[in-house]
């Protein structure tokens, strides 16, 4: 069925089958009920507090509770992509999935249990006037490439494409064009006809006479789309994000796909069985090789369409792993092999109608995947198993558990920790003794202190990050210059040896090499640093309360926040001059003439190729990540201010009764043993 006839369909309730869905995500239920026991430990909390410490309680536990791991899918065209995601989704028709239209936007399924804050149910934003320009006025990163390498001709026609699909999108959106750019649609509902309407590329808008379905109407100019969708059967919320394939003609996607996987921690690379990593793919294998092995899980789809999956499978996966291995691609990334189709057949129950290639290929498969044909369970759940989205899903919940959940665990532990320390002290005095607290400096003098206390920090916060970005600058730099003597060497090597006939080819990987060691080292410091800042935060603000405070606990410490997660260099990955092994690079060659001529340009190519990559990861990145980890200390500070003062204003009035006081201590000592089982 295309995605055209099905257009008017709403298509967007549960299939018969959706609790399959439930099928792989079991660590995720055993997270949300560790998850669940904080929160009830943290609304007793706010129970049992005042207003000022219920506040802070209810925002972290809020804060738990709309955790949001996100998972960014990416791949060739026509991987599947798009049909993996419906079924990991467990709504086969949610996103068009078609031999014709293609995704040409980043579409994010926040997937929640607990509902949404406001009505939004469909967002669709619009590409940057500068994006746009950059697109048209230099042709987009292939432009960009072509201009650099003087392919003239090629340039002009890339421009004329581009003028082509400029011009046919003005005739689509009339004079409304300009005016959307940068702009952002919200819809309180979403059904196929909305979504085709912002995400779907054809190539038959201009035959199509029924402009009412108004397919891909704004596909071209959207940037990204978001949709929410209430999933109270999910222990967790998750995001799932589909990209564009990567092989585009204009590469202005390949930013696009090296944004979204910044956005995600987690990736899936989906790989077709049939050209599982061919040469097409080392884009691909660029990209992913910057990331974390545990975060990388590689999913081989449309097995359904191999003749003898239970052989063709290992050899994939061997060759898989040996193109990984010569690329410098992630090692040990996991490799699930599966089927979308047999999945989302799964979901629908539409077994019977399944194309005979396919179902013979299940039967063939079923027999090497003798673990997943459990005796007892339904046909349905095993061709679930079989598809591999199970097994997708287990190394993804996984995944998601061990890194952002246990991170969000413990951010919300230690903080909980910090507001049971500070009540204990506003409900009782500190001794458990009954005796109120009494603030030994005065609330002036309090709040001069903290004052000074914020700005030594966020100073020092500041330091620390110029003296970081400083080392990291003349690493890269020093890294971009020696490959560039490197390569030069080699070029005059080559000319010396074979002459100017013979085209020279220079891979970049040691560049790449070369960047993401500079990167590894800045990692690691980052880290260091801005923990060590909290650190010290945590210890002065420590102090201050001990000396605050009579009756303050003797040993009473603050938890300090965890400093941010530093992201993967995935923009190390970005296709540039050199890997372009094609005609473009014979033509360069071909247009130089004489030595001096090929070492200058050369180095002044790469200079300029390279030099967004570096610019990107020493300011781009060096700034988001302090902007992060100042905004965390400013968040920390900000509740550490409200709990010191809350306690200051309380000093000197009258103490709560006996027994109330006594009743609250022992539910505090209750609570304290509660969240004791969170400590690290
Ligand atoms: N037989 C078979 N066909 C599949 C499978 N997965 C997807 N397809 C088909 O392949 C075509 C492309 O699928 P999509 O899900 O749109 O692929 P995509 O990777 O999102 O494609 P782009 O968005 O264009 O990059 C559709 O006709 C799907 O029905 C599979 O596992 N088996
Ligand atoms: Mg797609």
């Amino acid at each position: 069925m295309s995605a055209l006839e099905k257009a008017n369909e709403p298509g967007l309730t549960p299939p018969p089958n959706a609790y399959l869905t439930r099928i792989g995500i079991e660590a995720l239920s055993d997270f949300a009920e560790r998850r669940d026991r904080l929160t009830d430990a943290l609304e007793k909390l706010a129970d049992i507090g005042d207003e000022v410490t219920s506040k802070v309680a209810e925002r972290l536990s809020s804060h738990l509770d709309s955790l949001e791991p996100s998972v960014t899918m990416i791949g060739q065209v026509k991987a599947g992509k798009t049909s993996l995601v419906n079924a990991m989704t467990g709504m086969p028709d949610i996103l068009p999935a078609d031999v014709n239209p293609w995704t040409s936007v980043v579409t994010s399924l926040h997937l929640s249990a607990a509902g949404f804050p406001d009505a939004t149910r469909a967002r669709f934003k619009f590409f940057g006037e500068d994006d746009w320009q950059r697109l048209f006025n230099r042709g987009g990163r292939i432009g960009e490439l072509a201009a650099r390498a003087g392919a003239e001709d090629e340039l002009e026609k890339v421009r004329a494409q581009l003028t082509e699909m400029r011009e046919k999108s003005r005739r689509r959106l009339g004079r409304r064009f300009e005016m959307l750019l940068s702009q952002q649609h919200d819809y309180g509902y979403f059904d196929r006809q909305l979504i085709e309407r912002y995400v779907i590329l054809g190539d038959d808008f201009e035959t199509e006479t029924d402009t009412s379905r108004n397919q891909g109407r704004f596909a071209d100019i959207t940037q990204s789309a978001d949709l929410f969708i209430e999933r109270p059967d999910l222990p967790t919320g998750l995001c799932i994000r589909d990209t564009p394939g990567v092989n585009d003609t204009f590469m202005i996607r390949e930013q696009i796909t090296i944004r979204a996987i910044r956005d995600s921690r987690l990736c899936v690379v989906v790989l077709s069985a049939h050209q599982a990593l061919s040469d097409v793919d080392l884009a691909l294998v660029r990209l992913i090789s910057n990331v974390k092995s545990r975060e990388v899980v590689i999913f081989v789809n449309r097995i359904d369409e191999l003749a003898d999956p239970g052989k063709q499978v290992p050899e994939i996966e061997a060759s898989i792993r040996a193109t990984l291995a010569t690329h410098q691609g992630p090692e040990n990334a996991q490799i699930v092999f599966g089927s979308a189709y047999w999945a989302n057949r799964a979901l629908t129950g539409e077994l019977k109608g399944m194309a005979r290639a396919s179902a013979d290929a299940l039967v063939n498969w079923a027999q090497h995947a003798a673990k997943a044909a459990k005796r007892g369970s339904s046909t349905e759940s095993m061709i679930w198993e079989l598809s591999g989205v199970p097994t997708l899903m287990r190394a993804l919940s996984e995944r998601i558990v061990e890194g952002e959940g246990a991170e969000a665990m413990n951010r919300a532990a230690a903080q909980a920790q910090n507001l049971l320390r500070a009540m204990r002290a506003t409900v009782t005095g500190p001794q458990g003794d009954g005796q109120s607290t009494e603030a030994r400096l005065p609330a002036e003098t309090l709040a001069a202190r903290l004052d000074q206390i914020e700005s030594a920090a966020r100073a020092d916060l500041r330091d620390r990050f110029s003296r970081i970005e400083t080392e990291f600058d003349r690493r890269l730099e020093r890294a971009h210059a020696s490959f560039l003597d490197r390569a030069t060497a080699s070029l005059i090597g080559h000319l010396e040896t074979w002459g100017e006939n013979e085209v020279w080819q220079y891979d970049p990987s040691a560049l790449r090499m070369l960047l993401r060691t500079a990167y590894q080292v800045f990692s690691a410091n980052t880290h260091r640093q801005v923990q060590a800042a909290y650190d010290e935060l945590a210890e002065t603000l420590g102090t201050l309360w001990r000396e605050g405070f009579d009756h303050v606990e003797y040993g009473f410490r603050v938890e300090p926040p965890t400093a941010p997660r530093v992201p993967p260099p995935v923009q190390i990955g970005q296709t540039i001059a050199l890997d372009l092994k094609g005609s473009w690079w014979r033509r360069w060659w071909k247009r130089r003439r004489g030595y001096d001529a090929y070492a200058e340009d050369f180095a002044g190519m790469i200079a300029a190729e390279t030099k967004p990559m570096v610019d990107d990861l020493s300011a781009g990145l060096v700034q988001s990540i302090g902007t992060e980890a100042d905004s965390v200390m400013q968040d920390f500070l900000a509740t550490q201010r409200s709990l010191i003062m809350n306690l200051a204003d309380r000093s000197g009035g009258e103490p709560e009764a006996d027994d109330a006081a006594t009743r609250k201590a022992a539910q505090l000592d209750r609570l304290q043993d509660a969240l004791a089982a969170f400590a690290e």
